[in-house]
């Protein structure tokens, strides 16, 4: 049976891609010498794809960046103000969209800059934590063929001995993903003028000697209206008239077709491919409806997890479709491209052994799929070393007592809907917090990190390394900490933080400390363009050993009379952020992982720390791509939160913070989180995104950020104060906190100080104006 992977990870074993394209930034490598580092990094893709069994190897899901941004280049989307004028795409015009001009090395994503271009905006793709450069569109927009990637990529695998298949973004799921200045502009509208460019590309690549071409529509996931139904069938209706041998494999992924099953299943491709890791109940719908020419690619292997899959589950499963189907019109593949999972398992020398044979990553799912496409053409005889060994991985898994730890088991199932309730509605709080925390009008904060300078990184890593010993590193952090409290002492900050100078990344922190957790060195993953994650894999049941932040927090505490925030990632984050095990459904797992932040909440609040602020910036990312699974998940992930925090006293202030500020559709879920006091990002937006809480009416305390912590510009103490005010129509004065968008860990301390000091100049002149309207 042929076997797929639809798309591998692009970042190399090593990381490769990431050093080459920061070399070639800060001018270490010119143009040709990033392009042979991204050509070796395919050839040696392709042969590792072939030399483990798959035979549908891909071409062009390959990408300097990002393939969305790729595919703009090739249609010619490239908005007005990056210079473009015409003909190829130049590498660096690439750049500019990807980063925007200017960008300094290692600063801001989002490419602001007073004098440059910026970036193209950035969002998440689909439900993954990938993130793809958002296209720009506009009425009467022309696009022309402006990159032959896709054809040059597929050549260059020609030369070196591969058949591939190669992969475009569909020009469906293109329009959808991108967004038009004049909101109101229906982007469908330019369909018709985008896919004569996709059919220029079609023909060349059959012309080259391609006879298949994956095409994803991923899109055809979500809920479609009637008009994107009719979009791709005149689309790929538009493709079959002018290319009618060329065959498509169209793919869907990420979930089931469900409404859009008839609409995918009468559309005039080759092939369609179906996520049976997320939708595995719509294969027998699919095989009942679908014509009998019509090749089906199995996404049997979830292409979205680290899990070793249960080889003969599948079988059972695949054997009766391919004895009723014939084994002439299936294919296997992961459910979706591999590039959402880490390259190989094998460079893991550190991992537990039992936990590494439960695993597989992109080059062993490939490993998986092949030994399927054997046993489904052979019989399982064929292949029976490897599916023995696959079954006593999984019931070694499913038995193992470090998965399974019957106290936390026992926990979950006695949770109350009381241990959800503070003990009094937030009115009454508010008043024994005041009485408590004797706070200012307009209090000020800061969300947390303070700046994550190169001696703190040094240290860190020196640490790690072994060559700096544990207590010299503790002194050095004691000090980092100590300065921090005793600066925001004295420039008047009114809630301090510590400045989480001991931490890594926020899960990553919190993960090492907690049982069921492990860590990867190198299971990188892409997050956006050069910026990759190593998520935690959640293998177990998760508890809390030991205090994890309380020493830290209460060392603060020690320094200064005012109150310090004790700061802790959510459990929604905590699930969001890493891989989790699939054996449990995710409620549950998050659950657990709010039970023992509950234990450090309660500890916190023990050793004094009347703040805590509980960070929650993956809640809306978690959100299902339909809409009719929302109030599920959001039930589980607010329910989540509050078991969190609702342990504490009255008199214990609870603080959350989200860097993002849509919440128009899930601002009953952010009420209902019933934190004593939000911050949120809204400097950017100067405070139009605060509409969703006035609208509401959002009763508790929250803080909209006033300062873009993006950019290395210091904002000033006027600009703040007319953010304040914009706040101030929103919302009653009495609620408002000052802070900035988000934590400081990015930026440097240059621009921090002053801009720190401007802030809480702007929240004494809020209070002054308010003590004279009084
Ligand atoms: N932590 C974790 N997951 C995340 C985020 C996070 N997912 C979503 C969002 N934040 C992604 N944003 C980023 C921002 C910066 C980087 C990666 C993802 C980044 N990575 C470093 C790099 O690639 O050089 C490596 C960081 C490291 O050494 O761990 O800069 O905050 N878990
Ligand atoms: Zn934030």
């Amino acid at each position: 049976l042929p076997v797929a992977t639809l798309g591998v990870p692009r970042i190399g074993p090593r990381r490769e891609l990431k050093f080459a394209l920061e070399r070639y930034w800060s001018g270490k490598i010119d143009a040709a010498g990033l392009k042979d580092a991204a050509a070796g990094l395919r050839a040696a893709s392709w042969a590792c794809q072939k030399a483990r069994g798959v035979s549908v190897i891909p071409s062009n899901d390959f990408s300097l960046y990002d393939h969305v941004l790729d595919t703009a280049a090739m249609v010619g989307a490239v908005p007005a103000i990056y210079g473009w004028q015409g003909g190829e795409v130049p590498l660096d015009t690439y750049f500019a969209m990807a980063r925007g001009r200017q960008g300094a090395e290692g600063g801001c994503a989002c490419g602001h800059d007073a004098t440059g271009v910026p970036a193209l905006e950035m969002t998440k793709w689909f439900d993954t934590n990938y993130h793809y450069m958002v296209p720009e569109f506009q009425p009467g927009q022309r696009f022309a063929l402006a990159s032959t990637k896709p054809v040059d990529e597929y050549r260059e695998a020609a030369g070196l001995g591969f058949a591939t298949r190669p992969v475009l973004l569909g020009p469906v799921s293109f329009l959808k993903l991108g967004k038009c200045h004049d909101a109101s502009f229906d982007r469908l509208s330019l369909l018709a003028g985008l896919v004569p460019v996709y059919i220029e590309v079609l023909r060349r690549l059959a012309a080259n000697g391609a006879d298949w071409v994956q095409i994803d529509e991923p899109c055809l996931v979500l809920d479609l209206s009637d008009a994107e139904r009719q979009a791709l069938r005149d689309a790929y209706g538009m493709i079959a008239y002018a290319l009618p041998k060329l065959k498509i494999m169209l793919t869907s992924y990420f979930g089931g077709l469900g409404g859009n099953l008839v609409t995918a299943l009468a559309l005039p491709v080759a092939g369609l491919h179906l996520d049976l890791a997320r939708a595995p109940g719509q294969l027998d719908d699919v095989l009942a409806k679908a014509p009998r020419g019509l090749v089906l690619s199995l996404g049997v292997i979830d292409g979205r997890n680290v899990w070793r899959a249960d080889l003969d589950a599948i079988l059972d499963r695949l054997e009766p479709v391919v004895a009723r189907r014939g084994a002439d019109h299936l294919e296997l593949a992961p459910s979706c491209s591999l590039l959402h999972v880490p390259v190989d398992l094998d460079l893991e020398t550190d991992l537990d052994p039992d936990l590494k044979r439960w695993l597989a990553f992109s080059r062993q799912k490939m490993g998986e799929l092949a030994v399927l496409g054997k046993a489904l053409a052979q019989g399982r005889g064929a292949v029976r070393v490897e599916l023995d060994e696959a079954a006593a991985a999984i019931s070694a898994r499913r038995s193992s007592p470090k998965v399974h730890d019957a106290a936390v088991a026992a926990r979950t199932a006695a949770i109350q809907p009381w241990m959800s309730w503070r003990a009094s509605p937030f009115p009454e709080r508010r008043e024994v917090q005041r009485a408590a925390l004797k706070l200012p009008p307009f209090p000020t904060t800061t969300i947390g990190s303070f700046p994550q300078t190169e001696t703190v990184r040094k240290a860190r890593a020196a640490f790690a390394k072994g060559e700096l010993n544990a207590a010299a590193y503790e002194t050095f952090l004691r000090n980092e900490t100590d300065a921090a409290v005793r600066w925001q002492e004295e420039v008047g900050i009114d809630v301090l933080v510590h400045g989480e100078f001991e931490r890594n990344d926020m899960v990553q922190y919190f993960g090492e400390q907690l049982s069921g957790y492990a860590f990867t060195r190198h299971g990188w993953v892409q997050s956006y363009g050069s910026r990759y994650v190593r998520p935690p894999i959640i293998f177990g049941d998760v508890s809390r050993p030991e205090p994890m932040t309380v020493a830290w927090s209460s060392f603060a505490q020690s320094l200064t009379r005012r109150p310090v925030k004790g700061m802790l990632t959510g459990p929604v984050t905590m699930l969001q952020w890493s891989f989790v095990r699939d054996d449990l459904p995710r409620a549950e797992v998050c659950r657990q992982i709010a039970l023992a932040l509950r234990d450090e909440v309660e500890d916190l609040e023990a050793a004094g720390l009347k703040v805590i602020q509980i960070d929650e910036p993956a809640l809306r990312e978690g959100l299902p791509l339909r809409r009719a699974e929302w109030q599920a998940y959001l039930d589980w992930a607010v329910d989540s939160f509050r078991l969190a925090a609702a342990g504490v006293r009255d008199d214990t202030q609870i603080h959350t913070h989200m860097c993002y500020a849509e919440f128009n559709d899930i601002i009953d879920s952010i009420g209902a989180l019933d934190a004593d006091v939000i911050s949120i990002e809204t400097s950017r937006s100067k405070m139009e995104l605060l509409d969703a809480f006035a609208i509401y009416r959002y009763p508790n305390e929250i803080g909209p950020g006033v300062y873009d912590i993006h950019s290395p510009r210091v904002p000033t103490t006027a600009e703040m104060l007319e953010l304040l005010t914009k706040a101030t129509q929103r919302l009653s004065p009495d609620q408002i906190w000052v802070n900035p968008d988000c934590g400081l860990k990015t930026r440097r301390w240059e621009e921090v100080r002053p801009a720190l000091v401007n802030m809480v100049a702007a929240a004494r002149q809020m209070r002054a104006n308010r003590a004279e309207a009084a």
